[in-house]
């Protein structure tokens, strides 16, 4: 018999889409897009239909697997927890529950995934890492100068009259803004792209302008120079709504155009154009996160901010500094579902230093490590250096549906379910304000089991079964609650599969900041309070011909790491042949200069690591710029975070995954 479901994408990306999922024979054969979702209207992208292909792919992981003597063997799901548990115990006892590490990341949407951490917390509390490899520094440098990083509703860009997607891959990553920037045109709405790189929405731009990478910050002080020269600014914004004024005006006195537009790489006349489209709006500025992964990426993300402020964008119909979308995660119950107080112990290592952290831990060392919901082998800076620390772990269990590199290390592999085998609701805390229902369709292959069931077996091993003995309505009830008289309820998402959740349509519209002086704050107290500056201040990415002269000449060239068109980060090379290969993508100049034509073999290296790939050309990107599309497979020849530092950004514990110098060599 075949049926069709409404189902919900629970892949990390900006859109949160519906699904129309169909089933025939308790399998799921197709994966297709809700006409009736108010966002995404049934257009979904070739990752999210690929579910199918990952849900029915015959190397999914169907039985638990221990590693003895270097090879996997087939476990029941008996020995494999009773021997997980035994040894947490153990540790417990000797070591302390902070010996074990608990790494994930956030491939799966869910909100019921958040009971990893009810799990250990409940156990004593383990070491956990903090900070946010994807967008700290962002959050964080809107949280000082707005008091939170919210975006406006998606509609609201029809009523730009001038659009700026600044850094941020729309075409490929963003598919439903990608949808409304096309249709804003045709209503006459301009659209400017500011990206190293001349992508697929470059091409749809009115305007491209390309810039060095790491220097939009330069690049925003350069525009409020002007504005301020002209005259051309929101005064009655700036005094009535902001404080540190008088700081940004320093700063900006720092600077001569041409000092600007030589380290930028942008011209005047791009300045003068960007001027007149922030100062005659409502202009809209959808920041990406590329822009931010530099040792500057904060500060990048604050004079944007303060450009988009100073030009009276904020808190106006068809402006906004569209970043994340924090308000919409901030309507869950986490506290409720993850019972943080629990845990009596604590220890973190910072998301991008987990593999230094793992190394150089005492009192106590590192003993066994959980992963789930990650691949940290892949997308964690530094892979060599992530490969020494996860082999150093005397027990490491990784919980996936594949046997992925991190699962390769690891000497318990736990199979879990995916979207369509079990309940969950799912949102994004990125782009739109929907939750979206996805119910079980179909029975998991062989013995996978949820996530959930899996804490709760090893909870019951460890003597803290009750805190699990909940259905999984009384779960999503814990987390949703509060929301009853916002009429979102566990019984109308049932119902409605989608539910709007209360949001702000068009943030800081009242002119309240959620600062501490309830304004704008170019000088932030918050920042100040951890011990920062708090100035709006002019930094430098740490691998630059500017910062650092010496290892530029050894290695000239930019390497970026964008996100991959047809993967969701590691998630789809598995499934794609295509895609299988090593691809280095440089620009023009660099062909040029090296003699490469499309599908040389060359290698491109660093103190770090090196690589060795397939030449691509990026035409029309800015000069000295490589890329390598993130999430690459080491066994499909070798993740691009072999050469990326895992150093922390300059604020939010961010990533500097971008900020990375390279040379290149043509192989044979
Ligand atoms: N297809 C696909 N879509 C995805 C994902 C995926 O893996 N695949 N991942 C999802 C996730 S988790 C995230 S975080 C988002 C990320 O979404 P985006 O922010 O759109 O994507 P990124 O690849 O991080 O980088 C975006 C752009 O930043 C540009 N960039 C890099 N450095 C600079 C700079 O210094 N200045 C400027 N102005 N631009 C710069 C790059 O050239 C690129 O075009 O995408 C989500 N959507
Ligand atoms: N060089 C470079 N590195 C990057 C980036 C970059 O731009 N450049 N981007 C960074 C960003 S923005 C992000 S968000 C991270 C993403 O990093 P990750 O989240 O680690 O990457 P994914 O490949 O999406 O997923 C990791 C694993 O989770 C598994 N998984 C999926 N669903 C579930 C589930 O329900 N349960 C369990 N247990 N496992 C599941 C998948 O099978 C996959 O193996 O990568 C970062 N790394
Ligand atoms: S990956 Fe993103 S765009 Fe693609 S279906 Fe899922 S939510 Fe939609
Ligand atoms: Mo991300």
């Amino acid at each position: 018999m075949k049926q069709t479901y409404k189902s919900s994408c629970p892949l990390n990306c900006w859109d949160s889409c519906g699904f129309e999922v169909t089933v025939e024979n308790n399998k799921v054969t197709k994966v297709d897009g809700d006409k009736e979702h108010p966002i995404t209207q049934g257009k979904i992208c070739g990752r999210g239909r690929m579910l199918e292909t990952k849900t029915n792919s015959t190397d999914r992981l169907t039985t638990p697997l221990k590693k003895v003597n270097g090879e996997f063997i087939e476990v029941s799901w008996q020995q494999a927890l009773d021997e997980i548990a035994h040894r947490m115990r153990e540790i417990k006892e000797i070591y302390g529950t902070t010996a074990v590490l608990h790494s994930h990341d956030y491939a799966n949407n869910g909100l019921l995934k958040n009971l990893d951490k009810r799990f250990f917390n409940e156990y004593g509390g383990v070491t956990t890492l903090v900070g946010s490899i994807c967008w700290g520094s962002g959050i964080e440098a809107q949280t000082w100068d707005f008091g939170s990083s919210d975006s406006h509703a998606a509609e609201d860009i029809y009523n730009s009259k001038h659009v700026v997607i600044w850094g941020r891959n729309v075409a490929r990553t963003n598919m439903h803004l990608f949808h409304h920037l096309q249709q804003v045109k045709k209503q006459g709405a301009t659209i400017t792209v500011i990206d190293p790189i001349f992508n697929a929405t470059a091409k749809i731009a009115d305007h491209y302008l390309s810039i060095k990478p790491g220097m939009d910050g330069l690049a925003a002080i350069g525009i409020m120079k002007y504005l301020l020269q002209e005259n051309q600014y929101d005064e009655e914004f700036v005094e009535n709504h902001t404080v540190g004024f008088n700081d940004l005006v320093e700063l900006l006195e720092q600077f001569t155009f041409e000092e600007i537009t030589e380290k930028t790489e942008i011209t005047y006349e791009s300045i003068q154009y960007l001027a007149r489209i922030y100062s005659n709006g409502p202009t809209s500025t959808y920041l990406g996160l590329g822009m931010q992964r530099f040792a500057n990426g904060g500060n990048t993300i604050r004079l944007i901010d303060a450009l988009i402020a100073l030009s009276g964008n904020v808190g106006v119909a068809g402006g906004g500094s569209n970043f994340g979308n924090i308000q919409v995660g901030k309507n869950f119950n986490m506290s409720a579902l993850t019972l943080q107080h629990k845990a009596t112990a604590s220890r973190h290592f910072t998301m991008m230093k987990q593999a230094e952290g793992i190394i150089e831990a005492v009192n106590p060392e590192i003993k066994m490590a959980f992963v789930t919901c990650g691949n940290p082998l892949v997308q964690v800076p530094d892979s060599n250096k992530v490969r020494e620390a996860f082999e150093s772990i005397e027990t490491l269990v990784v919980v996936d549906h594949f046997l992925t590199d991190t699962a390769e290390l690891a000497d318990y592999v736990l199979p879990t379910t995916t979207v369509f085998e079990e309940e969950d609701i799912y949102y994004a805390s990125m782009y739109h304000h929907y939750v979206n229902y996805g119910e079980k369709l179909v029975d998991p292959p062989g013995e996978a089991k949820s996530d959930l069931w899996i804490w709760t077996e090893l909870a019951k091993r460890l003597g803290f079964g009750e805190a699990f003995d909940y259905t999984v309505d009384e779960f999503l009830q814990m987390g949703i609650a509060h929301l009853e008289e916002d009429g979102v309820t566990v019984e109308k998402l049932k119902e409605c599969k989608r539910l709007p959740l209360p949001v702000k349509q068009v943030p800081w519209d009242t002119k309240e900041f959620s600062t501490p002086s309830g304004k704008f704050e170019f000088t932030s107290t918050l920042a100040k309070k951890k011990g920062y500056e708090g100035k709006p201040l002019y930094t430098l990415p740490k691998e630059s011909r500017i910062s650092n002269p010496d290892l530029a000449k050894k290695y000239p060239y930019q390497l970026l790491s964008i996100h991959p068109l047809r993967s969701n980060h590691s998630q789809h090379y598995l499934f794609i042949e295509a895609l299988q290969e090593v691809k280095i993508e440089v620009s023009e100049d660099i062909a040029r200069e090296h003699e490469l034509n499309e599908d040389d073999i060359v290698t491109i290296f660093n103190d770090r690591g090196k690589l060795t790939g397939k030449v691509k050309l990026l035409k029309k990107a800015h000069p000295k710029t490589i890329n390598v599309d993130e999430g690459q497979w080491h066994k499909f020849g070798g993740s691009v975070n072999l050469l990326t530092p895992d150093g922390n950004s300059d604020n939010g514990l961010g990533s500097i995954l971008y900020d990375c110098l390279v040379n290149i060599v043509k192989e044979k």
